[in-house]
């Protein structure tokens, strides 16, 4: 029995230890196969080198860059303004043409007659001389060629040139009030009519102060249009000269101060304000001219007034001019544009209306094409001379 029992507990044992090996080698082929580790890298993987060598210095070519060309602004040295007036003379061609030719054509015929001296008349005051300038101007020669019995062409037409000379005040101070005084720069407003040529006779006066040797600074005092002051601002930096602007639709009045004050600060000898064109019978326009002269004037005196006019716009002008003389103290008139009118007897006219001198004349749109007025040069290229 004994025995019994153990070999049965024998092969229990036995039984079990036969399941305990069997059994796990089942569960581990039960599971999936284990991941298959590839040894051979895909060809398109590259193998790290194993020691890593110092890669060669690379030579990085600079991009041969050209060194920009800043050009230095050009400064323009324009020319001293002497004898400007000699040179541009041909300018008046079309005046010399209505006029000069005609008058000649008329004095030198034998024997005037009551209707060459019609014809004189006619002349001049198609020239826009003024009826009343022309009727003293041909009573005066008149009476010369009577007294004196003249009778050669060249002598009356000397005569003819001395009386429309006279005609022109030479007596009057036409010199610009532009240099400094008591320690502060001379101001110079430019006022008129739209599109009478203020902004460049602003550009083109400064033109002439540098190239006689001054410095000077421009107020952008037309805050109508940004456009305003870029222009005048351009006339500055080819001279070099500073501008003073504001911002666009700001008060002109303050500009101008600003300006004054800027002039004296950097120590310019001369402030040119350009004003906006404004029409003589825009109360509100004129009222604001005014308190612009007024304003600049809390830093001293305006020097010079120069009221500009459209040597074009013939006897109309005047009428503005008047208004304007009234608003603001005007000082001296510029005509501009006599280079494109048959009409340059308009000086006469506008000095004997106003009683204002004519100081500077406009003969055409070139940054130099302005000269300072002289009767006498005046006259003569007026009515040339191919007699
Ligand atoms: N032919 C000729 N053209 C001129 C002369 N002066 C000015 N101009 C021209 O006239 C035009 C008007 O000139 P601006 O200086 O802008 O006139 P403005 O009075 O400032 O005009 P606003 O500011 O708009 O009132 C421009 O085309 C100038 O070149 C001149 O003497 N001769
Ligand atoms: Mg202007």
């Amino acid at each position: 029995m004994e025995y019994v029992v153990t070999a049965v507990i024998l092969l229990v044992v036995l039984i079990v230890g036969a399941v305990g090996l069997v059994v796990p080698k089942m569960r581990r082929r039960d599971l999936p196969p284990p991941p298959t580790v590839p040894t051979v890298p895909p060809v398109d993987q590259e193998i790290p080198p194993l020691v890593e060598k110092p890669a060669p210095p690379v030579v990085v070519e600079e991009p041969v860059v050209e060194a920009p060309v800043v050009e230095a602004p050009v400064i323009e040295k324009p020319e001293p303004s002497a004898g400007r007036l000699v040179r541009l003379r041909a300018r008046l061609a079309r005046s010399q043409t209505a006029l000069g030719r005609g008058l000649l054509s008329v004095l030198s015929r034998d024997h005037l007659e009551e209707e060459d001296w019609e014809e004189i008349e006619e002349s001049l005051i198609t020239a826009d001389v003024g009826i009343e300038a022309t009727q003293v101007i041909v009573e005066r020669l008149r009476e010369r060629v009577r007294v004196l019995g003249s009778r050669t062409v060249a002598e009356v037409r000397e005569q003819l040139v001395e009386e429309l000379v006279a005609a022109l005040e030479p007596e009057m101070d036409r010199s610009l009030k532009t240099a400094p005084h008591d320690g502060r720069p001379a101001v110079v407003l430019v006022v008129g009519v739209n599109g009478a040529g203020k902004t460049t006779t602003c550009g083109k006066i400064g033109r002439v102060l540098i190239g006689d040797g001054g410095t000077v600074l421009f107020g952008a005092a037309d805050t109508f249009r940004a456009a305003a002051a870029d222009q005048i601002q351009t006339w500055g930096e080819r001279v070099g000269a500073e501008t003073v602007r504001g911002p666009e639709g700001g008060d002109p009045a303050s500009v101008a101060f600003d300006a004054v004050k800027r002039g004296i600060d950097s120590g310019v000898d001369t402030v040119l304000i350009d004003t906006a064109g404004r029409l003589q019978n825009k109360v509100g326009l004129m009222d604001e001219l005014g308190k612009v002269k007024r304003v600049v004037e809390k830093h001293g005196a305006v020097d010079e007034t120069l009221l500009v006019l459209d040597a074009t716009t013939g006897q109309n002008g005047l009428e503005q001019a008047r208004v304007f003389t009234e608003v603001v103290d005007v000082t001296g008139v510029v005509l501009t544009k006599l280079d494109g009118t048959a009409k340059g007897g308009i000086v006469i006219a506008v000095q004997r209306k106003l009683g204002i001198p004519v100081k500077l004349v406009g003969l055409g749109e070139g940054p130099d094409d302005l000269a300072p007025f002289e009767p006498k040069a005046f006259v003569e290229a007026l009515i040339g001379s191919d007699a």
